[in-house]
């Protein structure tokens, strides 16, 4: 099955390969169509965004379309950045000043309060039709970065039942319990269903 995956982040792309390389599924970028539409991600939350990205795209490839929208909620901020989490330094800052924004925004926040988590949501678009798939991962946020794998806010945040960031302990680790391997594995039970029925 042939999936077109409707996302600019190669971060992202990188770890949707690894999560479905058990599965005989294609994934092809937006890379390969003829027209790349801007989809503005004004939605209020991340099921708008992952909707909208996924259907621009689907309309124009008319295959399956996977989109997600994901976000870091920091407790002591309200649920901030959330799904302003890409733009949390301004639209196209670099992974660094966005960590380096969000440390700011969390200098007199306590050790103790530095709670936090990840969600994702993916969007399938499949024959027109959406359909959603969650998954989060709780942990905190450090003081400072540390580790070099990964993407986004990865050098700042220690999952639960751990001691090291998501950067540092690697991407192996971090596939096996993310907020997107969560939701992927969702979706592949969702897939798997799909496959043995058609
Ligand atoms: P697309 O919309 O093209 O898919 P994007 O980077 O704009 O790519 P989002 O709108 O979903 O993606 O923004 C989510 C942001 O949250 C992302 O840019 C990262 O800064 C952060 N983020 C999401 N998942 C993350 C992860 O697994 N590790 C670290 N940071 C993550």
């Amino acid at each position: 099955m042939k999936i077109l995956l409707a996302t600019g982040n190669k971060g992202k792309i990188k770890e949707m390969n690894a999560l479905f390389s058990d599965m005989d599924i294609e994934f092809i970028g937006t890379d390969t169509l003829k027209e790349t539409p801007e989809v503005v991600e004004d939605g209020k939350t991340y099921h708008d965004n992952a909707l909208k990205k996924a259907m621009t795209f689907y309309k124009i490839a008319l295959i399956p379309t996977l989109a997600e929208d994901s976000g870091l909620e920091v407790d002591a901020l309200h649920g901030a950045p959330g799904v302003y989490s890409a733009r949390i330094a301004g639209e196209g800052a670099p992974d660094a000043e966005k960590v380096r924004k969000l440390l700011e925004m969390m200098k007199d926040v306590p050790d103790e309060r530095r709670t936090a988590r990840f969600v994702s949501v993916l969007c399938l678009v499949l024959d027109g039709k959406p359909y959603f798939f969650e998954g989060q991962v709780r942990g905190h946020i450090t003081r400072r970065p540390s580790g070099r794998s990964g993407f986004g806010f990865d050098p700042v945040f220690v999952p639960e039942g751990y001691k090291r960031t998501f950067a540092s302990l690697g991407q192996k680790t971090k596939n096996r319990i993310s907020h997107r391997a969560r939701a992927i594995e969702k979706l592949k039970e969702f897939l798997k269903e799909r496959l043995t029925r058609s």
